[in-house]
């Protein structure tokens, strides 16, 4: 069974753009999943905190085969990439090299306590520009389980600074 995935991209150490491009590769080279597309890179204030370098964000789409990588082995999957590019995740939300999150795998909802911890859809996307700027790019027409289309809530957040790359 093959279910859309997408997936958030986000750094803000180091030299984020080569990160975020670097890691939009790596996600070509899942297994058991088909990288579809990439939004434009994003350079985004930080939202919710303080006194941190702007990041680069940007949303991707994967078909996964779902029958082998259910949602949870998926984000293992993304969590070996991070791990791969030298997130450190001694300290909850320090600046990182490379934040994967995983916001929509077809139209599950999911809360695994964990490990891994899995909250479907991500329960904080809807309330974030760097989110769904890129995300409606990719997916103009979505509709976000639970949450209904995307421009109405694109709209709401437009107070948060976020400026396209070329
Ligand atoms: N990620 C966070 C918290 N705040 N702000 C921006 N602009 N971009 C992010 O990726 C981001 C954030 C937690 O993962
Ligand atoms: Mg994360
Ligand atoms: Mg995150």
């Amino acid at each position: 069974m093959q279910v859309t995935a997408y997936v958030a991209l986000g750094a803000n150490l180091g030299d984020p753009v080569a990160t975020v491009r670097a890691a939009i590769a790596a996600l070509h080279d899942i297994a058991d999943a088909r990288f579809c597309v990439a939004s434009s890179l994003y350079r985004t204030a930080p939202v919710g905190l303080h006194h941190q370098p702007d990041f680069i964000n940007a949303v991707a789409l994967l078909e996964v085969d779902a029958a082998v990588l259910p949602a949870p082995t998926f984000l293992e999957r993304l969590f070996a990439i991070e791990a791969a590019f030298g997130r450190q995740r001694s300290v909850k939300n320090a600046p990182r090299t490379l934040d994967l999150d995983l916001l929509l795998f077809g139209d599950e909802h999911l809360n695994l306590p964990g490990p891994p911890h899995l909250t479907l859809p991500h329960p904080r996307m809807t309330e974030r520009a760097f989110v769904l700027a890129p995300l409606a790019e990719i997916a103009p027409d979505i509709v976000i389980p639970g949450h209904g289309l995307i421009a109405p809530l694109l709209a709401a957040v437009t107070g948060q600074h976020i400026e396209r790359l070329s």
